[in-house]
């Protein structure tokens, strides 16, 4: 059965290029509702853990040191099958690769700095969401 909220973070290219506003409008115009959101930045500390599956990765330690290069904007949204209709509207990891009007493919860079990131499993949104929230932040 899928779950109805996800997790994400308006990434340090997205906040630094000026995009917060209208990626935000963009996710609350595809129909999700906005259960939580904060503006913060990373530690190394922060970003090593969040990011630990891939730490066996060719691209952790540069994955790590961009998460960190400046302020994201952490959220948990709601939506039916929120997982999966979330990482529709963001596209495919490597912006030129998403689909015409997704947000990767609007507001991305590169496969590194590509605008926001997206659960990929109901058991990662709920882990990912309680890294950022506590239940008393979430309405
Ligand atoms: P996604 O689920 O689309 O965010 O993609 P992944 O879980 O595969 O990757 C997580 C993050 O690692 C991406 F958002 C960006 C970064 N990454 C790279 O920097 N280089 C790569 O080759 C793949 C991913």
């Amino acid at each position: 059965m899928s779950g109805n909220r996800t997790f994400t973070m308006i990434k340090p290219d997205a906040t630094a290029a000026g995009n917060t506003g209208k990626i935000i409008d963009k996710i609350i115009e595809s129909g999700f509702t906005i259960r939580a959101m904060k503006l913060t930045q990373l530690t190394l500390e922060d970003a090593s853990r969040f990011y630990e599956v891939h730490k066996e990765r060719s691209f952790y330690g540069e994955l790590v040191e961009y998460m960190t290069s400046g302020p994201i904007v952490a959220a948990i949204l709601e939506k039916d099958n929120a997982v999966e209709s979330f990482r529709t509207l963001i596209g495919a990891t490597d912006p030129t690769k998403a689909d015409e009007g997704t947000i990767r493919r609007m507001f991305a860079t590169s496969i590194a700095a590509n605008a926001v990131h997206g659960s990929d499993s109901d058991e990662n949104a709920a882990i990912e969401g309680s890294f950022f929230f506590s239940k008393r932040e979430q309405v």
